[in-house]
């Protein structure tokens, strides 16, 4: 009996879960009874067009891709495959099944029930961290527009596209929460999410990741890898959320985010791979020479490691402060929590509790205490190290299993730093503190010069043909969709 009920109740929950397409805006948020907030996303909706137009991938937007779309958030079998003109892709407000019951899990409101409409006292800072999330969506999609032009393979192009697409998606999902629950501001902050540029003298993207070039393939597969990385941790920070439809929201993101990043992790590992198989094959036993890697049409290891550090560097800084009276303020409140809240055995309100943090003391970096509260930036950051750690040990087998004594690093969080306690110091990729002369004579060892810019561009022509692949990276383990080794994942429209 109690199982017939939960599967009555379980097939109801999955109709709520598949999405209308009936509107112009596929969604399951009940749209068409909403018509005041669809009357403001179907204004919206120009205005987004003509910015994938401009900003969005640049050329093949007539070409078939073979897309992902969601159909549903159950998350056994939410997305469909299929031919997809880009412009023609629909993108739509998908948020996770309800909880019911649903309590806020942290912060001074700690068990009582989570808030469905936006409490007037956290309003302000909700929607500034609502329209920081929502910048970083499109900014991503802006770097990466020219990359179409260069992609290694057909397979590579149709990542890219999938990605781009989600992205846009993501957009859409803050954007939704700001014209649902922001009246008319949320309605401006909407058009300004349109508005900035990444890299734009006068009107700059928010955070400074979002800002910086993406000028080739491996730039992308370290976005992918370690910038879509904040954003996981961020969206899973967000998912905690007193706020329920922001949480319900980032619970759905985080589902497409999976794939970015694995889009990145084997995106390394397949340059990784190649370069090893290069090197044997040449009867290469040193990875540091750079010189008899690079005539062999391959990305050598050093380069690997220097692009690592720039993107790893550039991604910690999207942490904020080590210490922050803004994450604390966002944790009191109920709106910002911890990676895994729910699955941290304390008592959620950290009043007298502290974390070790890493700070300068007199000219040392050292780990000082600090109230737990505070250093919430920090710790979600150590939470993320830790993730990223994971990527690092596929590249350093693949190296090891080549026979080749070279070992990919984290570099130290005091590199190359420029938010938080480092920014105004300099400091080797192992922590070691150094003077600006040092470190200008220094810093093309450990970040990519132009020349190393120079060399991957070079690499950088692109392969359209069905199942071929460029000389620096190998093809893909597995297909997308299962699909064999000589799927034509874009037909090219010339
Ligand atoms: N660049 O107390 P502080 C993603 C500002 S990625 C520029 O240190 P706080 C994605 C800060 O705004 C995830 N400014 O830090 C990935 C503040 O300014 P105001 C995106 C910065 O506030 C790939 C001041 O410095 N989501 O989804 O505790 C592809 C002092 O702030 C930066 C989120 O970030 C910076 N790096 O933490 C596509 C979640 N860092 O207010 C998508 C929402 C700090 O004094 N955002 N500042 O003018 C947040 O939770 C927080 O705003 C931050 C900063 C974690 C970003």
């Amino acid at each position: 009996m109690t199982e017939n009920v939960s599967n009555v109740s379980k097939e109801h929950a999955m109709n709520i879960m598949n999405v209308d397409y009936s509107t112009k805006i596929p969604n399951n948020v009940n749209l068409s009874e909403d018509r005041q907030v669809l009357k403001a996303l179907e204004g919206w909706h120009p205005g987004y067009m003509n910015w994938w137009g401009d900003m969005g991938p640049e050329g093949f937007q007539q070409s078939l891709v073979y897309l992902r779309t969601a159909y549903s958030v159950d998350p056994r079998g939410w997305a469909k495959f299929d031919y997809v003109k880009m412009p023609d892709y629909r993108w739509g407000i998908l948020l996770a099944p309800q909880e019911e019951n649903r309590v806020i899990p942290f912060g001074e409101h700690f068990g009582e029930p989570a808030w469905q409409e936006v409490p007037g006292e956290h309003r302000a800072m909700l929607r500034r961290l609502i329209v920081i999330q929502g910048d970083t969506e499109p900014a991503s999609v802006e770097q990466q527009r020219h990359l179409g032009k260069t992609a290694p393979s057909l397979y590579d192009l149709r990542n890219l596209f999938q990605v781009n697409v989600e992205e846009g998606r993501h957009l859409w999902a803050m954007v939704y929460l700001l014209q649902k629950y922001f009246g008319r501001d949320g309605r401006e902050e909407a058009d300004d999410l349109l508005r900035r540029r990444s890299g734009d003298a006068d009107s700059p993207r928010m955070l400074g990741a979002f800002n910086e070039a993406t000028p080739d393939w491996l730039s992308f597969f370290m976005f992918t890898y370690f910038t879509d990385r904040d954003g996981k941790m961020q969206l899973h920070s967000l998912a905690q959320s007193g706020f329920d439809p922001l949480s319900r929201t980032c619970r759905f993101m985080l589902t497409e985010e999976a794939h970015h990043m694995f889009v990145g992790e084997t995106g390394i590992s397949r340059v990784v791979q190649r370069t090893c198989e290069a090197m044997k094959a040449a009867g290469i036993s040193d990875p540091s020479d750079v010189a008899k890697v690079r005539a062999l049409g391959v990305v050598d290891l050093p380069t690997i490691q220097k692009k690592l550090n720039l993107h790893y560097s550039l991604s910690l800084d999207l942490f904020g402060s080590e210490v922050s009276t803004n994450a604390a303020n966002a944790f009191n409140a109920g709106v910002k929590g911890r990676f895994h809240e729910t699955q941290i055995k304390d008592d959620h309100r950290l009043q007298n509790s502290t974390y070790p943090v890493l700070k300068l003391v007199n000219g040392e970096i050292k780990r000082v205490d600090e109230p737990a509260l505070t250093a919430l930036n920090m710790r979600l950051r150590d939470d993320y190290t830790q993730d990223c750690v994971k990527g690092l040990l596929r590249w350093n087998k693949i190296i090891s299993t080549a026979g080749y004594d070279f070992k990919l690093t984290l570099p130290n969080v005091a590199f190359h730093r420029q938010i938080g306690e480092f920014k105004d110091i300099h400091a080797t990729p192992d922590g070691v503190l150094i003077d600006d002369a040092t470190w200008n004579k220094r810093k093309g060892e450990w970040l990519p010069s132009t020349d190393d810019g120079d060399f991957i561009a070079s690499l950088m022509i692109p392969v359209t043909g069905v199942g071929e692949f460029a000389s620096w990276i190998s093809p893909p383990k597995v297909g997308i969709d299962n699909k064999p080794g000589d799927f034509e994942y874009v037909k090219i429209e010339t």
